[in-house]
This record gives C-alpha cells, sequence and structure tokens, in this order.
C-alpha cells in the first residue's frame, strides 16, 4: 500500500515537471469589445486542445494564452479567434463568423453598430 502511495506521488510529481516544461504563453492582439467578448474568445480557446488556460485584457484587447506547444501552434490558436468573429494579430475575422456578432460586438469603425458602444 505505502509503495502504491509512493508511486503515485511520484507519478504526480513527473506530471507536473512534464507540464512545466511544455507550457508557453503568448500574447494575441484581438478586435474584442465588450466583456461578452471576451467570454466568446475564451470560451473557444477552452475548446481547443494544448490550450491550458485563456485571458482577455479588455484594456488593451490582447489575450493571453497558456498552451502546450506540443499540442497546438499559435497560428492554430489564432485562427481559433477568428473563427468565432475576431481579429486575431494579422489574421482577419472570419467574415461568416463576424457577421453573427451581436451589434455591440462589432468593431467601432462598423458605422450602423457605433451607438451600441460602451
Ligand atoms: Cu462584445
Amino acid at each position: 500500500m505505502k509503495t502504491t502511495i509512493l508511486t503515485l506521488a511520484l507519478f504526480f510529481i513527473g506530471v507536473l515537471a512534464m507540464n512545466a516544461q511544455d507550457k508557453n504563453e503568448i500574447k494575441i492582439k484581438t478586435s474584442a469589445q465588450c466583456g461578452m467578448c471576451k467570454d466568446r474568445i475564451e470560451k473557444a480557446l477552452a475548446y481547443e486542445k494544448g490550450v491550458y488556460s485563456s485571458n482577455l485584457d479588455l484594456k488593451t484587447k490582447e489575450v493571453t494564452v497558456v498552451y502546450n506547444p506540443k499540442k497546438i501552434s499559435p497560428d492554430k490558436i489564432r485562427l481559433a479567434i477568428s473563427k468565432v468573429g475576431y481579429q486575431a494579430d494579422d489574421l482577419k475575422a472570419d467574415p461568416f463568423a463576424y457577421e453573427e456578432l451581436p451589434p455591440c460586438c462589432k468593431l467601432p469603425d462598423d458605422k450602423n453598430h457605433q451607438e451600441h458602444q460602451n
């Protein structure tokens, strides 16, 4: 029994050490406008394999993503953001997904929706 616990403990320490090695952090500039955008982007990233966590700062519009570089690439992360309707660095938002966004989530230079800005 004692050996089992020891083995398990060593296993978990090993897993933690491995995780520490496979963690990268990246900051991606997005076109997020409000809290809903933040939720939408963070939720989309949560579904991506290899993404540990993401946090979007609405002031800078930058999303900080902690990910496993062996499982996902920065390009794939940007693509996931684009697919829900937002620009990610130089990658343009998917036009169809962008159209589906609520008015308040569209870009400020989109004249039709300017009055909804907060
Ligand atoms: Cu929004």
